[in-house]
């Protein structure tokens, strides 16, 4: 089994000391960090993405293997920057202001960070003036924005509209996702894309990136 397989499958685990171990190992043999990056740990988080959506495994799992996968990146991350792999995209993530609940949002980072995109996360009760200036601030492809209740998707609109207003439609997509939010409700508040779960989001994103 190639070391690549090895951090993959162990990602896939969970078994996140063992990645970060594999993954000095597999420096230390002189292989190229874009290459641990591409063929180890981002093969093992799009398994995990894949499985996720066909139900095959859960939020813990995907939880573990995100951690195995940061412990591994930690140690990747200088020897990225040195050798100037380019990110496949920026986006900032946040729930709506008035919204707490963040599971689901955290669960969608994780899985583009695992998909390679730089992700800003804003955290909670984020504002529309807040994910619009970080877009602005942070030359970001996309605003990602989550809500878990009906009392509070509308602010998604509302972010559709400051962006109109800041001038960035044009070059910045809109993603909205969440329990009670709909393919209908996308295209009603006039947003890009809307996606049903964190792996499918993290697909679309990189696609909406590629295409910009
Ligand atoms: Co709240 N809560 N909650 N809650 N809570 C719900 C959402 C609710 C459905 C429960 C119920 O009544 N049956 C209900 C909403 C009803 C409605 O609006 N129609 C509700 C309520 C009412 C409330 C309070 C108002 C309760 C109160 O205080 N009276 C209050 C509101 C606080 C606030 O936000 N201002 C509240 C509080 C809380 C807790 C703090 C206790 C806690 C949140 C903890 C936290 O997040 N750190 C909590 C929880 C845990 C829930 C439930 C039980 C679980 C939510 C969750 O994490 N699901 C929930 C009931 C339920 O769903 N069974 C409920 C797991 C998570 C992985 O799923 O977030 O949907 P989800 O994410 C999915 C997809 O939606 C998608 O990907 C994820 C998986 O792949 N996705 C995206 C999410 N964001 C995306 C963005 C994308 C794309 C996909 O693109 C950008």
């Amino acid at each position: 089994m190639s070391i690549y397989t090895e951090i993959s499958e162990s990602l896939q685990k969970g078994r996140a000391k063992i990645v970060k171990a594999l993954v000095e190992q597999a420096i230390a043999e002189g292989c190229p960090a874009a290459e641990i990056l591409g063929e180890g740990l981002l093969d093992g988080m799009n398994s995990i993405g894949e499985k996720f959506k066909k139900n095959e495994v859960y939020v813990p799992e995907v939880l573990v293997a995100a951690r195995a996968m940061n412990m591994g990146m930690e140690v990747l991350k200088p020897l990225l920057a040195e050798d100037g792999v380019a990110s496949a995209g920026r986006v900032c993530i946040g729930t709506v202001q008035g919204d707490l609940h963040d599971i689901g949002k955290n669960l969608v980072k994780m899985m583009m960070e695992g998909k390679g995109l730089e992700v800003i996360d804003l955290g909670v009760d984020v504002s529309p003036e807040t994910f619009v200036q970080t877009a602005i601030e942070q030359d970001c492809d996309i605003i990602c924005c989550s809500a878990l209740l009906t009392t509070t998707m509308d602010v998604m609109g509302e972010v559709v509209k400051q962006a109109e207003a800041a001038g960035i439609r044009d070059r910045v997509k809109i993603m909205v996702g969440g329990a009670p939010v709909t393919d209908a409700f996308c295209k009603q508040i006039g947003a890009d894309k809307y996606t049903s779960d964190a792996a499918s989001a993290a697909d679309a994103a990189v696609e909406l990136c590629e295409n910009k």
